[in-house]
């Protein structure tokens, strides 16, 4: 498939270009940041919070599918959260619209659930229940690819992922881990998968902890094959590993993320 992938210069965008031309798709690169050293495909710098740059992007080449990477990873206020998350997504389906574009894959978080007490497995029925502002912005692109699959009938799968790391390094990360492997085979998944629809799944990999229902990601043929239990002898435990047990969104959903949702002069 030909797939526009954004923030393509990223954490998780770089990894996923590499692991998506290994299985033989074409990356088409968009990100704020010029191409990192080595990518020879077709590359846009532009901020995908501007509609018609992203339009632009749509209109030089044709593509088949877009995955949804770019936006910022952490906490952050409202207004800058909303345009992170949910400006930048609807710039890319009224684009897709527009070029008759009918797959996305969306770098969702585990933060849109990660107020959700942590008692049993968390599955894709699990009611919206952000940690932060960050996970506000998460909801409410989900709502927005939601809306846009059922008027358009566009295919949007969800992937709330979990803790994208080269390897687990804490307790929380031994339930919350998606394996660099793991994170491809997802994307994968999601692009190829028969009529979705809107989906929801969890990214994670296969872990023995896990916090997060696998099955919604198997009905789509996401099938991780890492655990992170393999590190599980070498993880030393910390004072705030209960603290960041007592909900899914583990840091996020504590007192020290608190803030007022606006910013004030
Ligand atoms: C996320 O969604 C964040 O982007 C990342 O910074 C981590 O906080 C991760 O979730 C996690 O929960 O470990």
């Amino acid at each position: 498939m030909k797939v526009l992938l954004t923030g393509a210069a990223g954490s998780i965008g770089q990894v996923v270009t590499l692991g998506l031309i290994d299985r033989g798709h074409e990356i088409v690169g968009l990100d704020r940041l010029p191409a990192p050293d080595g990518f020879e495909g077709a590359w846009h710098t532009a901020d995908c919070a501007d509609p018609d740059a992203v339009l632009d992007a749509f209109a030089a080449q044709p593509l088949d599918a877009v995955v949804h990477l770019a936006g910022h990873p952490d906490e952050a206020g409202l207004t800058d959260s909303l345009t992170s998350h949910v400006v930048t997504t609807a710039a890319l389906l009224d684009a897709m619209l527009a070029h008759q574009v009918d797959r996305i894959v969306y770098a969702s978080s585990n933060h849109a659930v990660g107020r959700t007490p942590r008692r049993d497995l968390v599955s894709d029925d699990a009611l919206p229940r952000p940690d932060t502002f960050y996970g506000v912005g998460k909801v409410a692109a989900e709502a927005l690819l939601h809306l846009y699959a059922d008027r358009y009938g566009i295919d949007a799968v969800a992937c709330r992922i979990g803790s994208f790391l080269p390897e687990p390094t804490t307790v929380r990360n031994l339930s919350t881990w998606l394996s660099h492997d793991d994170g491809v085979r997802m994307v994968e998944a999601a692009l190829t998968a028969t009529a979705p629809g809107f989906a929801v799944l969890y990214g994670i990999s296969a872990n023995t902890r896990a916090w997060w229902d696998l099955a919604p990601g198997r009905a789509l043929g996401y099938e991780p094959q890492d655990d992170a239990e393999h590190w599980a002898d070498r993880i030393a435990g910390r004072p705030e590993d209960d603290a960041e047990a007592a909900h899914v969104g583990g840091p996020f959903a504590l007192e020290q993320f608190y803030r007022p949702a606006l910013d004030r002069r």
